[in-house]
């Protein structure tokens, strides 16, 4: 076929083992450094922190991939599509022994499984390419998902909303409507006021007259299918997915002796609480240490602005963590301008071979990000303190003899 000169297809399935969450000698010994006073003096020590299990053995990672290689026009369009899966069986977890026994906790390999699947897209194209001017593309995407598909026997669900199968990754949170009115209570936050964030009482645990969660057949806690005057983990729901879609598009462009590049990475989906807007917005604590805040706090609650979409400054949380809702959650997908470098290469004839190549250039790095996200870096820690990404700017010469 004259438009197609590549085309592969490979499949691969591979075993592997891997020690999981251990470190050091675990089967046998875990060891925690720790202190003792022998005759009134201080000595460093260890001790024994896990019993050594002898049947302890690797995780097993089962991966299985289908890929195809492609080549069009020329390999003027080239790239490669693949599939994976990963299977990770025998996962080592640690289990709690009965309080008789002196040291209480064991690895061991449990019935857990995870599974993860995805695919790999890389795609480049020769866009121009004439005596003196070039233009290529280079595009690589990845989507993925991991779940946890089967659960230990002894697992014992320790979350009202955790699953048999259950998709990494997820947000839960408690669900926000707006703020609360002038004279308006609720039952589930018991002080909050006029000001407060107004989080949702959805759902609640079913309990019996004692007040004890109780759990279905599977071991798992259940619903009670309605607000219960109380604001807890039965109230979350699942806000958002925050597994990345990494992606990189990368654009070379060559005229005559100049080179220019210019590359954007970047994820399709991120989600992230907007921290330092939730600690510039709530409680003076952070303004009283002379910390800064953002301009747009002069959109929360008081009496002189009774149309402030942020929470009151003064009135605190209402006793729930802001972290767990969903009132700060913002998108966070995001690409950014992580590099744009400008070169030029000295034709060869002007050295008469004592150089063979001389290339001056001027580099940019980290130019700007797009993204909805309004907290500081949809990549770097957030809040008030956090150390932002720099913009580098370099200028070099390469210098070949
Ligand atoms: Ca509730």
């Amino acid at each position: 076929m004259l438009w197609l000169n590549e085309l592969k297809l490979r499949a691969s399935w591979g075993q592997v083992g891997n020690a999981g969450s251990l470190t050091g000698i675990n089967s046998y010994y875990s060891i925690w450094p720790g202190a003792y006073a022998f005759n009134g003096q201080m000595a460093n020590g260890a001790t024994l922190a896990a019993i050594g299990n002898p049947n302890l053995k690797w995780q097993t990672a089962t991966d299985i991939n289908f890929g195809l290689d492609f080549g069009l026009f020329k390999n003027r369009i080239s790239g490669s599509v693949e599939w994976f899966q990963r299977r990770e069986k025998d996962i080592i977890l640690q289990k709690e022994l009965m309080s008789y026994q002196q040291i209480r906790s064991i690895d061991y390999n449990s019935g857990e499984v995870w599974r993860t699947r995805g695919m790999d897209i890389i795609l480049s194209t020769v866009n121009v390419r004439t005596k003196n001017f070039s233009w290529t593309t280079d595009i690589n995407l990845s989507f993925y998902e991991t779940w946890t598909v089967e659960r230990d026997r002894d697992y014992n669900y320790p979350y009202i909303y955790s699953g048999t199968k259950e998709k990494w990754n997820n947000h839960y949170l408690y669900r926000s409507n707006g703020l609360l009115g002038a004279g308006e209570t609720v039952p589930h936050m018991p002080t909050a006021v006029q000001g407060n964030i107004n989080f949702l009482d959805t759902n609640g645990y079913v309990t019996d007259d004692a007040g004890t969660r109780l759990r279905d057949e599977n071991g798992r806690y259940m619903y009670s299918g309605g607000p219960d005057g109380m604001l807890d983990e039965a109230d979350y729901y699942v806000a958002a997915n925050s597994t990345p879609i990494p992606f990189g598009f990368n654009n070379t462009f060559t005229f005559k002796n100049w080179d220019l590049n210019i590359y954007f990475y970047g994820s399709l989906r991120g989600y992230k609480q907007n921290d330092v807007l939730m600690q510039s917005s709530y409680g003076i604590t952070d303004m009283t240490y002379g910390l800064n805040a953002l301009a747009r706090v002069k959109d929360r609650w008081s009496p002189e602005n009774p149309e402030g979409t942020l929470p009151s400054v003064t009135q605190g949380n209402a006793g729930v963590n802001l972290a767990n809702g969903d009132f700060y959650f913002e998108k966070a997908w995001f690409a950014r301008l992580d590099n744009i470098s400008l070169g030029y290469t000295f034709p060869r004839e002007w050295f008469r071979g004592h150089i063979s190549k001389l290339r001056i250039y001027a580099a940019a790095r980290n130019v700007c990000v797009i993204t909805p996200y309004k907290g500081m870096d949809p990549e770097t820690g957030n809040g008030i303190g956090a150390y932002p990404n720099q913009r580098t700017f370099i200028f070099g010469v390469n210098l070949n003899f």
